[in-house]
């Protein structure tokens, strides 16, 4: 029997998933939570805590300890790591990690008696990652439009995105010069994580490479003119960027501590968003995803590239091939547990406040942090009624429809979606999967797993290093458990809200 290894790098934890495509067989998930598991990083919510709200950054060395520490789990659990045949990974996306030329030695003759973080300690350029929630580059965004104009959306598949790879690099370089001049190769969170399990540099996917506003999707090659103006150098700094199903390299000896056998395939890995797709069964046409996670993201498949690229969204590679696109919405878990925390509510009492109150009334802008989609620098919550007045459902089932409708708003597609399936650890929310269902009107499908990256990153494994089609992988691992019917009586109420929603908006910015 074969086994194959998905390992989701999200950004408050590190999960992985064990499947066998013969038997259907799949793992429950093993998970390492950056806060809980790593107190000494000092990273409860997985980014080093900064007053500055726009600086988002993680301590690089954090990935690594916990990349140790879940395959000691995992072995501990018993799974059968030594009759894995192949690995795969999800990282959070955007995230960059920045090496000096010690990386690659370092790589090579990493001892087992001593940890990955200890033998890499030295291999950094820059100590601190900057993560997708990282808002601090409006003014290298502002540079890249002024000198490439539409170009860049039509080329890269997305206008200047703080959070995106490029801006990120532009500000290090002009900031830190003397470490970028230190800098031999600038990792995302990914081709970093891909590259110690092969003991070497790894290439970038096209899925994660197009969220770097660096990748030219019509070419698929990194674009000289866009790189060479971002950071003088950089496109020597980057490594290859190739197809997500290429698997070129060798498990490092080191893992062979943890029982896994040196040697078997490494599968590039891509972004969480990409192996989301695939591991919610979501790449069929008509389809969407939505993603209920630290951040909501809402996606789909394309086949080809569209003439005219999305205003806010995002088109990246698709990993089983095509395109997919991409409205990420920086507001998702960490504004519903603020609010859930703050009127001191249990799960189920969330539940039955939300329950309670009456549906479609009320819309507010849901941005209690700066958010992506659309670009808010400066947070707001702001509501067509009297915040302080309503009751704690009254203002809760607010922030949830509003955070829906605002995904229904900027999707950018009139048409309903056939289906929509979901995922995300607040997909767990009962109230929440019936407002998705009511305000797109579209039933709503919950799959038997909910992580939903750690799965895809398994099966693209089963894909690239044992060459099960993703056809036979969808059916067999993206199970429905549960449907949600959407409330046909409740659709005139969310066109209105619709509508209310988009005046709010309108109003604001
Ligand atoms: C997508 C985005 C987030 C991150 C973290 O563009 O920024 O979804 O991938 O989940």
């Amino acid at each position: 029997m074969s086994y194959f290894l998905g390992i989701d790098a999200g950004t408050q934890s590190l999960k992985a998933i064990l499947i066998e495509p013969e038997t259907g067989f799949r793992s429950e998930p093993i998970s390492v939570h950056f806060g809980r598991d790593l107190p000494q990083y000092g990273s409860p919510d997985g980014f080093l805590p900064c007053l500055d709200p726009q600086i988002r950054r993680a301590n690089p060395r954090m990935w690594l300890d916990a990349l140790d520490l879940l395959l000691e789990r995992m072995q501990q659990t018993g799974l059968p790591l030594e009759q894995v045949a192949g690995i795969s990974g999800s990282g959070q996306q955007h995230g960059t990690v920045y090496l000096n030329h010690l990386f690659p030695l370092a790589l090579n003759t990493l001892q087992r008696g001593q940890s990955l973080a200890t033998q890499l300690v030295h291999a950094f350029s820059r100590q601190e990652s900057p993560i997708w929630m990282d808002a601090s580059t409006t003014t290298q965004c502002e540079q890249l439009r002024q000198h490439f104009g539409g170009r860049l959306r039509r080329d890269t598949g997305s206008d200047a995105t703080e959070r995106f790879s490029g801006p990120q690099i532009m500000k290090f370089a002009q900031e830190c010069p003397a470490q970028w001049a230190e800098t031999a190769t600038v990792h995302l969170v990914s081709s970093f994580l891909a590259s110690v399990l092969a003991g070497t540099n790894m290439p970038i996917d096209y899925g994660d490479g197009a969220g770097m506003n660096l990748l030219n999707l019509h070419t698929l090659k990194w674009d000289e003119e866009i790189a060479e103006y971002t950071a003088h150098g950089l496109l020597k700094r980057l490594p290859p960027c190739v197809p997500s199903t290429l698997a070129p390299g060798r498990l490092a000896s080191y893992f062979a501590k943890y029982g896994l056998r040196p040697g078997i395939p490494v599968n590039v890995w891509s972004g969480d968003n990409p192996n989301s797709l695939i591991g919610t069964g979501g790449s069929l046409t008509g389809r969407a995803v939505v993603s209920l996670g630290t951040s909501d993201t809402f996606f789909g498949t394309l086949s080809e590239l569209p003439t005219v690229p999305p205003r806010f969204g995002h088109i990246f590679g698709n990993p089983a091939g095509g395109f997919m696109t991409l409205v990420c919405f920086t507001n998702g878990s960490l504004t519903r547990e603020h609010f859930r925390n703050q009127f001191k509510f249990s799960r189920e009492e969330f539940e039955t406040s939300v329950g309670q109150a009456d549906p479609g009334h009320h819309q507010l802008l849901p941005w209690l942090v700066p958010e992506a989609t659309p670009p808010v620098p400066t947070p707001k919550m702001k509501g067509n009624f009297d915040l302080k007045a309503s009751t704690p459902g009254e203002f809760l089932r607010a922030l949830l429809e509003s955070q829906v409708l605002t995904m229904r708003y900027h999707a950018g597609n009139r048409q309903r979606p056939s289906q929509i399936r979901l995922t995300g650890g607040a997909s767990a929310s009962p109230a929440l999967r019936q407002i998705v269902a009511d305000v797109f009107q579209a039933p709503v499908v919950i799959g038997d797993s909910t992580e939903a990256a750690a799965l895809g990153a398994a099966m693209r494994a089963a894909n690239a290093c044992g060459g099960f089609g993703f056809d036979e992988l969808t059916e067999k691992f993206c199970t429905i458990r549960t449907t949600i019917t959407p409330n046909p009586a409740l659709s005139n109420t969310y066109d209105q809200a619709l509508e209310q929603f988009a005046a709010l908006i309108k109003s604001e910015i």
